[in-house]
C-alpha cells in the first residue's frame, strides 16, 4: 500500500507469489529517490557486523531527515542483522498461479468471513462510509485480502526488518526511506517500536500499511489520540484504507466497475487500460453489462485475453490499484467485496485448461518481442502493462486478435 506502487513494473500474476509467501505487494523499488541512495549495501553478503556499520553510517542521514538521536539509538538498540529476511527478499519463484487460481484462493470462504466481520463492525464501518464514502464491502474486502482480517498482521519487529532490507536488500534504497518513515512513526507516539510489528517487508497492521503510506494517510478513527493500526480493534485501520483509497481517487457513489459481455467480433484495440469511453460509446460498440442494466465509462479489462471473462473498471478500480498495483488483486478485492454485500460472482468463464507459463518462458516472450522490435520495458519475466502493449502490438501485426494474452500460442508464434 505505498502511494507509489505503480512503479513497480509489477506482472499482473505477481501478486500470486507474493501472497504465498506473506509479502504484501505495496513494495514499490526505487521509491527513496536517491535521498539514501549514498550507502553501500551488502548485495547479499552481509553480516552482523557490516549490518552494525551500516545502521552507524545511516545515523547521521536519519538524523538529518528529522529524528532524533533519542528516538534513533532507542529503536535501533538491539536491532540485529536478519538473514532470514534477506532470503525472503530474494527468493524467486519460477511459476505464479494463473490469475483463475488466484482469485479462487482470494475469494473462496473469505465471502462468508466478510459478510460476518462487515455485521460485527457496521456502526464502524456506517461512520467510516459517512467520512470517506467508500463502501463497507471494499474496506472489509481489502482487510480480508491483506491480513485475512486481522489474523494475518505479521508479529515481524518492524525497525531491525527495514533496516536489515535497507542494509542487504535489493531495494536498499525504498527501504531506507521506509526505515525513516517509520522511525519518524516512533518519534510521533503512535506506537513504540516493541510494538511496531508486521510483515517481514515492512507492512503494517490490518490493512498492512508500509511506513510511508501509515504517514500519508492513517488516521485516528477512534478519536483515543493514538493512530493504532495493530491492536485487535480494526477502527483505525479501516478507516485509514477508506482515507487512502479516498485521497486516491476513489468517487463516492460509484462503482469500481462490473463485468461485460463483447460483442462477437469485438476489437481489442479498445482494450485495456489506456483506452477509456463513456458507457454510450461502450453500448454503441455492442458491449453489455453482464446481468443487464447500464454500462459505466471507463476501460476494458480482459485479463486471460478474449478467451475469458471482460470487465469495465472505472476510477475507482483504479484507486483499488493505488493500494496495491496488481490486476488480479484489484479485481480480488472486488468480487470479495461482491461477495460480502451479497452480489454475484464472476459468470463468463476462464480459460482454465491454458497451461502456465514459467517465468522464464515469459522472459522469452519478452525477448523475443524485443528482438522483434516490440518495446516490452525489459526482460524480467514479469509480463506487466508495458510487455501487454508490446504482445498487443505483435498481435496485431500478425492478423490475430490483439489481446494481448500471453499464452503457449503466442509463444509458440514468436518461436516460428
Ligand atoms: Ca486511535
Amino acid at each position: 500500500m505505498t502511494r507509489r506502487i505503480l512503479r513497480i513494473a509489477t506482472a499482473a500474476l505477481l501478486i500470486g507469489t507474493l501472497a504465498g509467501c506473506g509479502m504484501s505487494l505495496n513494495q514499490g523499488p526505487g521509491a527513496a529517490g536517491g535521498q539514501f541512495g549514498g550507502l553501500p549495501t551488502a548485495g547479499g553478503q552481509g553480516s552482523q557486523a557490516g549490518f552494525q556499520n551500516w545502521v552507524q553510517s545511516f545515523r547521521p542521514r536519519a538524523l538529518a531527515a528529522g529524528i532524533s538521536a533519542a528516538t534513533f539509538d532507542s529503536a535501533m538498540a538491539g536491532a540485529h542483522y536478519q538473514p532470514g529476511i534477506v532470503a525472503l527478499d530474494r527468493k524467486q519463484s519460477e511459476f505464479t498461479k494463473p490469475i483463475w487460481d488466484y482469485l479462487d484462493g482470494a475469494i473462496g470462504p473469505r465471502g462468508a468471513t466478510g459478510r460476518a466481520k462487515a455485521g460485527q463492525h457496521a456502526a464502524t464501518l456506517s461512520s467510516i462510509e459517512a467520512r470517506y464514502g467508500v463502501p463497507r464491502e471494499i474496506v472489509v474486502a481489502v482487510w480480508g485480502m491483506e491480513s485475512n482480517f486481522g489474523a494475518g498482521r505479521g508479529n515481524t519487529q518492524i525497525v531491525p526488518a527495514l533496516a536489515t532490507l535497507a542494509y542487504d536488500g535489493r531495494r536498499g534504497e525504498f527501504f531506507a526511506a521506509e526505515l525513516v518513515a517509520a522511525l519518524r512513526i516512533i518519534q510521533s507516539g503512535d506506537v513504540d517500536s516493541a510494538h511496531m510489528v508486521g510483515s517481514w517487508a515492512g507492512a503494517m497492521g490490518h490493512t498492512q500499511f508500509m511506513p510511508s503510506s501509515f504517514l500519508s494517510h492513517a488516521v485516528d478513527f477512534n478519536g483515543d489520540g493514538r493512530r493504532d493500526i495493530w491492536s485487535d480493534d480494526p477502527t483505525d485501520a479501516l478507516a485509514s484504507t477508506a482515507s487512502y483509497l479516498r485521497q486516491n481517487g476513489w468517487r463516492p457513489g460509484q462503482s469500481w466497475g462490473t463485468e461485460v459481455i463483447l460483442p462477437p467480433g469485438f476489437d481489442f484495440n479498445q482494450a485495456g487500460k489506456s483506452v477509456q469511453h463513456s458507457g454510450s460509446q461502450w453500448a454503441a460498440m455492442g458491449v453489455r453489462r453482464a446481468g443487464g442494466g447500464p454500462v459505466p465509462s471507463g476501460s476494458i479489462l480482459a485479463p486471460a485475453g478474449a478467451r475469458g471473462p471482460a470487465f469495465l473498471i472505472t476510477e475507482n478500480f483504479r484507486a483499488i490499484l493505488k493500494y496495491n498495483a496488481s490486476d488480479s488483486y484489484a479485481l480480488a478485492v472486488a468480487y470479495l467485496a461482491e461477495a460480502i454485500a451479497g452480489r454475484p460472482g464472476i459468470q463468463g468463464d476462464w480459460p482454465r485448461g491454458d497451461r502456465t507459463l514459467s517465468n522464464s518462458e515469459k522472459a522469452e516472450i519478452q525477448r523475443l518481442l524485443m528482438a522483434r522490435g516490440f518495446d516490452t520495458g525489459g526482460v524480467d519475466g514479469k509480463l506487466g502493462s508495458r510487455s501487454a502493449e508490446a504482445i498487443r502490438a505483435f498481435q496485431r501485426s500478425r492478423g490475430v486478435t490483439p489481446d494481448g494474452y500471453a499464452d503457449t500460442r503466442l509463444l509458440a508464434m514468436l518461436r516460428s
